[in-house]
């Protein structure tokens, strides 16, 4: 059975166990935290930083979620993939994949980094430059979504799975303007699509570890 290294809280986690859920994949989970050293470890070993999620199928190990969001399109499950197989149609889908990783999960994440440092060494410009950072996404992708029902290619897929963690958590700590009707409308179709409400779901016991903790927690 494949194996999973990650954590139900972690936002890169997620993008791997929704495009499994989507699959239909059994695989293990393997929880990286300090309950579990064996696992971290292994995570140490197999990612650059000791990042996860990792996936590891038999002697195969795949890191990086948007790799094995790919690996499990060509050898698990059956449902259409998440990358579409047209490489002309792939481009888009990858386009917004890195959109909402870099655009809107590394800014929330670089002001997350800041937030957990000990008071006195926090840098005060962060949050005013997270801010920044995320009007000028959130207005791009109210603009991207107009129109739209799904990110890339007008189909479920890499785009959504990147986009389901990434705006669940930005919106928890900087919330997207209320003029932004394309966007809610598109996180609430994100949050209500099963395998997207079971990551959610499983990370409900966690909620306490958002450290932005200046808005209520929507779990
Ligand atoms: N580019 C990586 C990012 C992975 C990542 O940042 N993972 C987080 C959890 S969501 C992590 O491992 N954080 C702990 C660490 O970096 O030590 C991917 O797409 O998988």
């Amino acid at each position: 059975m494949l194996k999973i290294y990650g954590h139900p809280f972690a936002s890169f986690y997620w993008k791997a166990a929704i495009a499994l859920h989507e699959r239909d994949v059994p695989f293990e989970f393997l929880m990286v935290d300090p309950a579990h050293p064996e696992n971290s470890q292994a995570v140490a070993r197999h990612a650059p930083t000791g990042q996860f999620p990792v996936l590891v199928d038999g002697d195969r190990v795949v890191i990086e979620s948007a790799a094995i969001i790919e690996y499990l399109d060509l050898h698990h499950g059956d449902a259409p993939p998440m990358v579409p197989a047209d490489p002309r149609l792939a481009i888009e889908a990858r386009q917004m994949d890195s959109v909402f990783d870099d655009y809107v999960m590394a800014p929330l994440t670089r002001m997350v980094f800041s937030v957990l440092r000990d008071e006195d060494k926090r840098d005060p410009h962060v949050r005013g430059e997270v801010q920044v950072a995320l009007d000028k996404a959130y207005a791009w992708l109210e603009r991207w979504m107009n129109g739209r029902t799904w990110a890339a290619n007008e189909t479920f897929g890499i785009a959504d799975i990147a986009a389901a963690p990434a705006l669940f958590y930005a919106d928890w700590g900087f919330p997207i303007p209320a003029a932004h009707e394309n966007l809610h409308a598109y996180r609430a179709r994100l949050l209500a699509r099963p395998s997207i409400a079971r990551v959610i779901d499983e990370a409900r016991p966690f909620r306490d570890f958002f450290p932005l903790k200046w808005h209520p927690s929507p779990f």
